[in-house]
């Protein structure tokens, strides 16, 4: 008999079977596709990886379920593209160069090359010629390309914004850089600086990005409610204030125009025109805005802030009322948003609630829920004989039918009091103590004062938005060169197409071998920044930024469809365009994806795609988490130790009992189950996995663990039982084959055992093939392949007809199992008795109706509504028949011992109800 790794009188080796299966895919490029027109296509993508240095747990969960799905898809007959690439631009590189003295490029190249062979030992179904590093120039001078288009139409732009500045290292920080307001290098106290950086209009296709979520039926609910709230629309007014002796008039944008009437106070951010101008003769107030300016500023970091102010010395007029109200700086209003101003109304609004609690401004309410106002009114139909002075203050209206007049004044005292001794009521309501708009609801409200202030010339309404255009500059060394020209006389141009790409030096070791380097290499080379007007030929300078990286993974998936396309994509990318799915973390869900569904629109402005939105399904995995072990340190600190360096003790039912370290056998204590990160050295190694027991078994078991959306806990003890199962399969494959050919099964002959097996097949067929395809349910689908082997291996096939109808369920397990083991699928094939062939190309198998058909089917007997037995009767049994055997089931007897039975109800395929007494 032949040597081959795949003969079944070998026990399993997965080595050697997953090389074989490996080889042949790649002597035959069996993944390599192109379109073709006529027949279904499947675009399946997962999001490409950052070249760190080593895949991890959390890449193998997602790249495997991705290549589930796409061999499962080709199975179905559709012309799969499964691409894979790098996102390699991005700061751990320059880290790592400062580190090692090397360059960011030679260190992402040599991570690359490791990673992409740790990739192949996971036998990917992957179209590897179409494979990119977003850093190389054929990559990211499209990306240079595009900019400049979209600068010349309007939609890049530059202007003024806000960085993390560090004084000591003279550098620009990126927000995960500054650790509790300090530069992460210097420790010194970061501040805010203003200085010009490029940015695209998203905020153009706001509500189209909005509108779309609605169409992405396959998208998760969470995320497309997380991207609502980011692109954040509102619907308000803007109001124009006159301010006391200025003639420019201050306006403020408000979603709540109802509570007008309750402003006391008027807050700007420090940044407004209005609070420069103060601050010019009031050096108190230009000190105050100057020690705004230090701080982060991310999102996070504003939000944690106390609220903080100071009067600018300016009283603005209240449009209503006439009255005037001060006009502060506060800490909390953003110049970016809306107008930089805000109207504060400290009974509705908490944030400016605290401010008026901090700095002792009146709190004025004029928003009531219903149930105050009813109680409002009750008061006020009973002011004569009461005379509580609250009604009339609070200006009640319309008489109505309550009856407690006292309980009327509490709900009332309550409300108020609470507004003024805790919090702010910001639910919306009815308007109290408003003049002329007492009485009106919210709706009501804004459309009198929009109709009024429209009338007036001094407001109008107005929809915001909080996202905000797209920042993609960054100061740093490794990413794409902003192809940008500036010239003293003609300004700031895109640079000619000809002239692209911009290239990024890449060999910068010696920027990177002086310990102190914080700058980009580019910034710190005069050479490179030296270039010629496009326009009047005089000498200019070229752009030092670099794209955000969010930029090359913006639009990635479409450059995998038309590989060597001289322009970004070519016409192939509308024939694969959209994504049919899209694969990758949670944590992308607001700013990657919805820069990808932005990017793909500007595609299609283009003319380059012809569709609105890049996937049209989208799945999220979960975090792979594993246990922790740690020894404590005299000092309290806690050293984490891996997992593959302990010995975890279990009591008999497999609960841990304790743990100790196998290099000196001591105990070590037992920390939580968290997220695999560095910092609680719980990684485990997927090399090391895929060492020990081979890739299938390591994909095996990460479909198997739990559904994809959800956490999965690697535990070792888990791993070595989908070993074992599938060395089961193996040795049922090696006994069958060993009794010699198998001939055809014969349905009309079939014994009722071999019926029930086959059906127990058909079922599995039938089940598996949704779990796969419409489920995304890949555990359910390993279980139920499980049992089926179990069922087989119970079942004696001694005679030809079973032997038959084992081939047959092996060669389905086989099949069925190949998305997620190709490599044993691969090789158990072939055992099977059939040449060596691509079993992507086989069809899946389809259940076969005949078999799915039951002889019999099993009833419950329920007496008198209790469920008393059950009894087996053929499918196409009459009800008289039913009806006689359910009375003759023995428990069932025992029960209407002693009863006459009044009425049987047969509810076919279901139940027969005894109705006795
Ligand atoms: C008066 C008011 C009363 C407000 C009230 C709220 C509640 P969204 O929904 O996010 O659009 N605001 C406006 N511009 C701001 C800025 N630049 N910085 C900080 N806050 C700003 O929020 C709009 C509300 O946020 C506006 O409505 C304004 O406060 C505040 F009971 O006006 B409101
Ligand atoms: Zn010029």
């Amino acid at each position: 008999m032949s040597e081959s790794p795949a003969s079944p009188e070998h026990s399993y080796q997965p080595a050697a079977v997953e090389g074989a299966a490996q080889k042949f895919w790649d002597d035959t490029r069996a993944f390599e596709v192109t379109e073709q027109p006529g027949k279904p296509k499947f675009f399946c993508l997962s999001m490409l990886p950052y070249p760190s240095g080593a895949l991890h747990m959390g890449h193998v969960r997602n790249y495997t379920i991705g290549d589930v799905i796409s061999r499962y898809q080709r199975m179905t007959g559709k012309n799969v593209l499964q691409p894979m690439g790098w996102d390699a631009f991005g700061l751990p590189a320059e880290n790592a160069a400062i580190k090692n003295a090397t360059a960011p490029a030679k260190w992402t190249w040599a991570n690359i090359d490791h990673m992409r062979a740790q990739l192949k030992s996971l036998g990917y179904a992957i179209d590897w010629s179409r494979e990119f590093a977003t850093c190389s120039p054929d990559y990211y001078v499209h990306e240079q390309r595009m900019f400049t288009r979209l600068m010349k139409k309007g939609l890049a732009y530059r202007r003024n914004s806000v960085v993390n500045w560090d004084p000591v290292d003279q550098t620009v920080l990126a927000n995960e850089q500054v650790i509790d307001g300090r530069g992460w290098r210097s420790g010194a106290l970061v501040e805010k600086r203003e200085i010009p950086q490029w940015f695209l209009k998203i905020t153009d296709y706001a509500q189209e990005l909005l509108d779309g979520l609605d169409t992405l039926d396959g998208w998760p609910d969470s995320v497309k409610t997380m991207q609502r709230n980011w692109i954040g629309r509102s619907e308000g007014l803007e109001i124009r204030f006159r301010v006391d002796g200025e003639d420019e008039p201050l306006t403020v944008y408000t979603t709540r125009p109802d509570t007008l009437m309750g402003v006391t106070f008027i807050s700007i951010a420090g940044e407004h025109p209005l609070a420069l101008k103060a601050a010019a003769s009031n050096p108190e107030l230009a000190a105050f805005l100057d020690d705004l300016k230090r701080g982060g500023v991310s999102e996070a970091e504003l939000e944690a802030q106390d609220k903080r102010g100071m009067a600018t010395g300016q009283w603005a007029i209240h449009p209503v009322t006439g009255e005037d109200v001060p006009i502060y700086v506060a800490n909390f209003v953003l110049m970016g948003y809306g107008t930089g101003a805000v109207m504060a109304v400290p009974a509705h609004d908490q944030r400016d609630w605290e401010f008026a609690k901090a700095y002792g401004l009146p709190v004025k309410p004029v928003i009531v829920p219903a149930s105050v106002r009813d109680a409002l009114a009750e008061i006020g139909s009973h002011v004569a004989e009461h005379d509580d002075p609250m009604a009339v203050a609070l200006g009640a209206h319309g008489p109505i039918d309550v009856v407690e007049i006292d309980a009327a004044v509490a709900v009332v005292r309550d409300y108020l009091e609470g507004i003024e001794q805790r919090e702010a009521q910001t639910e919306r309501g009815f308007l109290v103590n408003s003049g002329d708009f007492s009485g009106m609801d919210f709706d009501a409200a804004f459309d009198a004062l929009a109709a009024r202030f429209e009338a007036e010339g001094s407001g109008r309404r107005k929809v915001n938005f909080r996202l905000r255009d797209w920042g993609v500059s960054r100061q740093r060394y490794w990413g794409c060169p902003i192809p940008v020209i500036y010239c003293a006389d003609c300004g700031a141009l895109p640079v000619p197409e000809d002239q692209l790409p911009v290239l990024l030096p890449e060999d910068v070791a010696d920027a990177f071998a002086n310990p102190g380097v914080v700058h980009s290499p580019i910034k710190s080379d005069p050479e490179w920044r030296k270039t010629t007007c496009p326009s009047c030929g005089k000498p200019a300078e070229r752009e030092t930024d670099t794209f955000d990286t969010f930029m090359e993974s913006s639009w990635y998936y479409a450059r995998y469809t038309s590989p060597g396309a001289a322009d970004m994509v070519d016409n192939r990318a509308k024939y694969w365009t959209p994504v049919d799915q899209y694969i990758g973390g949670i944590e992308h869900a607001i700013l990657h994806l919805l820069y990808f569904r932005f990017y793909h629109k500007l595609l299609r402005d283009e003319g380059l795609v012809d569709s609105d939105e890049p996937a049209t399904r989208l799945l999220t995995q979960g975090m792979v988490i594993a246990d922790t072990y740690y020894r404590e340190n005299p000092n309290g600190s806690k050293d984490w130790i891996n997992p593959a360096d302990v010995e975890v003790a279990r009591d008999e039912k497999g609960r841990v009992t304790g743990a100790k370290l196998r290099s000196d056998g001591q105990p070590v204590l037992i920390g939580g189950v968290e997220k695999m990160s560095k910092s609680k050295n719980n990684g485990v190694d997927p090399q090391a996995m895929i060492a020990r027991y081979g890739a299938d078994t390591v994909r095996l078991f990460s479909m198997f663990a739990s559904p994809p959306e959800l956490s999965l806990e690697w535990n070792e003890a888990g791993v070595e039982g989908m070993s074992r199962f599938l060395r089961r399969l193996w040795t049922q494959v090696q006994r069958h084959v060993e009794g010699g050919a198998a001939g055809g099964f014969d349905a009309a002959a079939a014994t009722p055992a071999q019926k029930t097996l086959r059906r127990q097949l058909h079922e599995a067929i039938q089940k598996i093939g949704d779990d796969y395809g419409r489920r995304h349910s890949f555990n359910t689908a390993i279980a139920a392949v499980m049992e089926l082997l179990n069922a087989v291996a119970k079942f004696d096939g001694a005679s030809a007809n079973g032997r038959a109808l084992r081939q047959e369920c092996l060669e389905a397990m086989v099949l069925l199992l190949n998305p997620i083991t190709p490599h044993a699928s691969h090789a158990l094939w072939q055992a099977l008795g059939h040449p060596e062939t691509l079993l992507e190309d086989l069809p899946f198998p389809q259940a076969d109706p005949a078999a799915l058909q039951r002889d019999a089917v099993t009833l419950a007997v329920q007496v008198n509504g209790k469920l008393r037995g059950t009894i087996e009767v053929a499918v196409d049994a009459s009800r008289e028949a039913i009806e006689a055997i359910a009375l003759a089931e023995p428990n069932v007897q025992a029960f209407l011992s002693g009863l006459a039975v009044r009425k049987v109800i047969v509810v076919p395929g279901k139940i027969v109800n005894v109705v006795a007494g």
